[in-house]
Parts: structure tokens; C-alpha cells; sequence
């Protein structure tokens, strides 16, 4: 037991328990051995993360097969406005109505409508550009020109050339004779029977206010004139003559 002390190196392993101590002796270590040849190469690691996507390819040669068709294009703008169609048939006849004179609306109406034409003919009068005759209205726009002239324009107007039917009307034509100092035809015309002289339409003249002598024209003046103090004289249609109309 004592021998061990005299040992460079007593080593005590000790284990679990106090009664399992052992002494064990070691010497100085030997030369390293030579080192053992390679071993054999391990076995494969497991898969890397999956890397960066490559940069695109270069582009590929023309004249591939032709892609499908692509999806339909939007609206296009609306067309021109079409010509308009054939009139209708008219509808059913309505229900008969009220007399006129018991429907009230229409009597208003009525009412209204004289008020504004009396309205608008006061304002003509004033400013001299109609001469109200009972119910005949005269006017004229001051120009003179020849006998198939003067009814187009009246008829353009609405009108016609203007005949007096009475003293009263004809002192009304007479006025403007004067205020426009010219001549004016009056809207008759010689028949087929020389000197006799009728309304455009045919009727026949009841009114007249001849310069004594006159008509002497016998078949040479289809026109009449009305001088500056109203009296008429039968004239051929081609002088300007003022044209005043009647409505
Ligand atoms: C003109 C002409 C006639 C009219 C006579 C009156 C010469 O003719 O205006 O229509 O009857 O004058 O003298
Ligand atoms: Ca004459």
C-alpha cells in the first residue's frame, strides 16, 4: 500500500462509491502512432435551399405560330342620327267634347288670346305701322314696286293686296297714299270685259271711287291705282306703285 506513495503519479479513479477506489499507475506518454489511412467518403448532405431565378433568355426567333385571338374591343361610338320615319297613323277619336261655349278653359283661352292680339295691334297703331278698319287691319312697308311684286309680298306677309269696300276703308288706304306720297295699286284686276274690273279671286266689286273719266284704259290698263286723294285710276301693272296689304 505505502509503495504507491513513492510513484510520480498516483492517480485515484473514483467511482460511485468509497469502497470502489483503485489505484492506478501511468507512465510518460510514447511516440504518437502513425495516422491511420482515410476513411471512406460520408454520406451525401441533404438538399440546398433553391437559388435566385436566372436573368431572362435572350428572344427567340421570329415567325412563331400566331397566338389565340384576344377578347373583343370596347364599344364604338354611337352612329349619325337616321332619317326620320313616315308619319303615324292618327289614334282613335277621342270623346266628344263640351260645346265651346259652356267649356270654360277654352273660353279663357279664348279671352286671352283677344287680350293679346288687341295688345299687339295697339302697339302697331302707335307706331303707325297698321291701321285698324273695323276688323280689317291695313299696312305697308313702304316700298313701291309693280303689281305681281306687291301680291307676293302681301302674300308673304299673310295678306293681300289691299281693296277698300268702303269710304271708311278707302280714307284709311288714303292715308297712307298721302304719308308715303306715292301711288298705290289696290288689289283688282280688269275682267275679259274691257272696263270692268273684279277682286283677284273673281267676286265681283261693289265699291268703287273712279277719278271722273275713268277706267278709260278699254283694255290697255288691267291694274287701278289710288291717287294721293283716293280717287282710282285704271293704270297698266308694271309701275312701282306702294304696295299696301290687308289682313
Ligand atoms: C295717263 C294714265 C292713264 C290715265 C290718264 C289720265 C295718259 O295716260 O295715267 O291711266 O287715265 O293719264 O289723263
Ligand atoms: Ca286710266
Amino acid at each position: 500500500m505505502l509503495r504507491a506513495l513513492a510513484l510520480p503519479l498516483l492517480l485515484l479513479a473514483v467511482s460511485s462509491t468509497q469502497s470502489d477506489v483503485k489505484e492506478v499507475c501511468v507512465g510518460s506518454p510514447g511516440i504518437p502512432g502513425t495516422p491511420g489511412s482515410h476513411g471512406l467518403p460520408g454520406r451525401d448532405g441533404r438538399d440546398g435551399v433553391k437559388g435566385d431565378p436566372g436573368p431572362p433568355g435572350p428572344v427567340g426567333p421570329p415567325g412563331g405560330v400566331g397566338g389565340l385571338p384576344g377578347c373583343d374591343g370596347l364599344p364604338g361610338a354611337p352612329g349619325l342620327t337616321g332619317e326620320r320615319g313616315d308619319k303615324g297613323e292618327p289614334g282613335e277619336r277621342g270623346p266628344p267634347g263640351l260645346p265651346a261655349h259652356l267649356d270654360e278653359e277654352l273660353q279663357a283661352e279664348l279671352q286671352d288670346l283677344r287680350r293679346q292680339i288687341l295688345q299687339a295691334l295697339g302697339v302697331l297703331s302707335l307706331q303707325g305701322s297698321a291701321l285698324v278698319v273695323g276688323d280689317k287691319v291695313f299696312s305697308t312697308n313702304g316700298q313701291s314696286v309693280s303689281f305681281d311684286d306687291a301680291g307676293e309680298s302681301c302674300a308673304r306677309a299673310g295678306g293681300q293686296i289691299a281693296i277698300p269696300q268702303s269710304p271708311e276703308e278707302n280714307e284709311a288706304m288714303a292715308s297712307l297714299v298721302k304719308k308715303h306720297n306715292a301711288y298705290a295699286y289696290l288689289g283688282l284686276a280688269e275682267g275679259p270685259t274691257p272696263g270692268e274690273f273684279r277682286q283677284l279671286d273673281g267676286a265681283p266689286v261693289n265699291y268703287t271711287n273712279w277719278y271722273p273719266g275713268e277706267p278709260r284704259g278699254r283694255g290697255k290698263e288691267r291694274c287701278v291705282e289710288m291717287y294721293t286723294d283716293g280717287q282710282w285710276n285704271d293704270k297698266n301693272c308694271l309701275q312701282y306703285r306702294l304696295a299696301i296689304c290687308e289682313f
